[in-house]
């Protein structure tokens, strides 16, 4: 590709875009407790969504100002905060220019699929949000930190669920008699898992066109809340997410056992995903950043550990309960998403374990100790936010203001 193929030496400075998030928080802390230099960039947007829409994370988060603040008290590191939206490129491109990062790990989108689906102007905003914000890094690197290595969150569901096994970012095709080495074919399905395979084309166009050195992580769903850092104080906590707009798979059923509603399965429940804990997203990001990519480089690793179907996760979430004496019963919601709900699915997912990834499997005392989590802040529970209020179907463009 004519670029130089010696990775630079190893990386100090790394700015992570939407650090004040559930990855983002949790990635920043380990980051910089691993004596990396690190900046947060982050416009505070998730915070307006959940004033928005009345939303409120189960466990208390206190401003990004105190989160900082009692990080430095607590271990004398300092995280520089640059607050405000990388689609405005002033802003960010000053952010780049002072911070001048060695990896830019970026989380920073509207990450949730219903959300993208409320009506039209929340589907825009967020194609616009996530595909401008992202172009608008890729531009930065190229005009101010071109040897700076990018760490973008991608998502495994832009594969969607093929009825062949999914490859790492690329399969091997041979048609006609002629074989290559092709991008992996994308069937998102929703604006939000759309607007991550509009990122992939445009990080590796920019990769071929301009030497960037970029790892699109395709992620699969996270769960859990503790990390290391995070639990150090309670200024330190993590957001945790349990409306049906943020709220994702596990710890939804989390929550919802904790307090005693069935467990909410969307259709047969056979939707199989792959799933990680919290404790292995900022390993995996911190493997990415300390291994970069090379000059040119488009390198796309699955970061999941483990698949499970909705079903198995309402059994597993069943089989805690009873441990703990609570009685967990599960209900069947008719699908407010379109999706396959029996598929076939098997996702590789080695490219992380041989850079070292030692994953924290969905073990039986992870979910008692999730469970507990729960339900110790159970009285914070707003029952109304659990039902899921969005449907795939029936999204239009007028504004649509979400009561319940
Ligand atoms: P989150 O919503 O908790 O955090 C995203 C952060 O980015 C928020 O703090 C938000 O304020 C910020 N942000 C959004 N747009 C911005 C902009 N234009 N400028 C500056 N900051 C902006 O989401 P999360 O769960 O931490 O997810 C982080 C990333 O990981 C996302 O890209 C998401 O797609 C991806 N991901 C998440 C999961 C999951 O299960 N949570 C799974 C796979 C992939
Ligand atoms: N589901 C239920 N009941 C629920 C919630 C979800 O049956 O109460 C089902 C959904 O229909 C879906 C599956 O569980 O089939 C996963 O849904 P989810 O809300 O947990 O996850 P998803 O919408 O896919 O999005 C989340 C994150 C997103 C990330 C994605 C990774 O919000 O940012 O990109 O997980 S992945 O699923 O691999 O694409």
């Amino acid at each position: 590709n004519g670029y130089s193929t010696e990775t630079s030496p190893k990386p100090k400075r790394v700015m992570v875009i939407g650090g004040d998030g559930y990855c983002g928080w949790a990635t920043a802390l380990h980051l910089s407790n691993k004596n990396y230099e690190v900046a947060i960039v982050d416009n505070l947007v998730r915070r307006l969504f959940d004033h928005q829409l009345g939303l409120e994370s189960l466990t208390p988060i206190s401003s990004i100002q105190n989160r900082v603040r009692r990080w430095k008290s607590l271990t004398g590191k300092d995280i520089k905060l640059y607050i405000g939206d990388i689609c405005d490129f002033e802003f960010l491109a000053e952010s780049v220019k002072s911070f001048e990062p060695d990896a830019v790990v970026h989380f920073g989108e509207q990450r949730s699929a219903p959300y993208s689906m409320i009506d039209r102007s929340r589907a825009v905003f967020t194609q616009q949000n996530n595909v401008i914000g992202t172009l608008n890094v890729l531009f930065a690197i190229k005009e101010y930190r071109e040897e700076c290595h990018l760490v973008k969150l991608g998502t495994m569901g832009e594969y969607g669920t093929p009825n062949i096994d999914i490859e790492e970012g690329f399969i091997t095709i041979t048609h006609n008699g002629r074989t290559d080495t092709l991008p992996y074919p994308k069937q998102a399905s929703s604006f939000y898992h759309l607007s991550k395979v509009h990122d992939s084309n445009n990080i590796a166009f920019t990769c071929k066109a301009w030497g960037i050195r970029a790892t699109d992580l395709n992620q699969g769903v996270v769960y859990g809340v503790r990390t290391d850092e995070t639990e150090m104080h309670e200024e330190l906590y993590n957001r945790f997410d349990y409306d049906g707009i943020f709220g994702t798979a596990l710890n939804r059923f989390c929550v919802q056992a904790a307090v005693g509603h069935p467990l909410t399965v969307y259709g047969k429940g056979g939707q199989t995903r792959g799933y990680l804990d919290i404790r292995d997203t900022v390993q995996c990001v911190e493997l990415a950043i300390r291994n970069p990519a090379k000059r040119g480089e488009f390198r796309v690793f699955n970061q999941f550990t483990e698949q499970f179907s909705v079903n198995e996760l309402a059994s597993l979430v069943t089989k805690a309960g009873e441990k703990l004496g609570i009685d967990v019963q599960k209900i069947s919601i008719p699908n407010p998403r379109v999706e396959a709900e029996e598929h076939y699915y098997n996702a590789k997912h080695t490219k992380l374990i041989e850079l070292g990834l030692q994953p924290h499997l969905l073990s039986d005392s992870l979910l008692d100790s999730l469970l507990n989590f729960a339900v110790q802040f159970k009285d914070r529970v707003d029952t109304k936010q659990i039902m899921p209020s969005v449907s795939w179907k029936k999204i239009s463009a007028k504004p649509k203001t979400l009561t319940t």
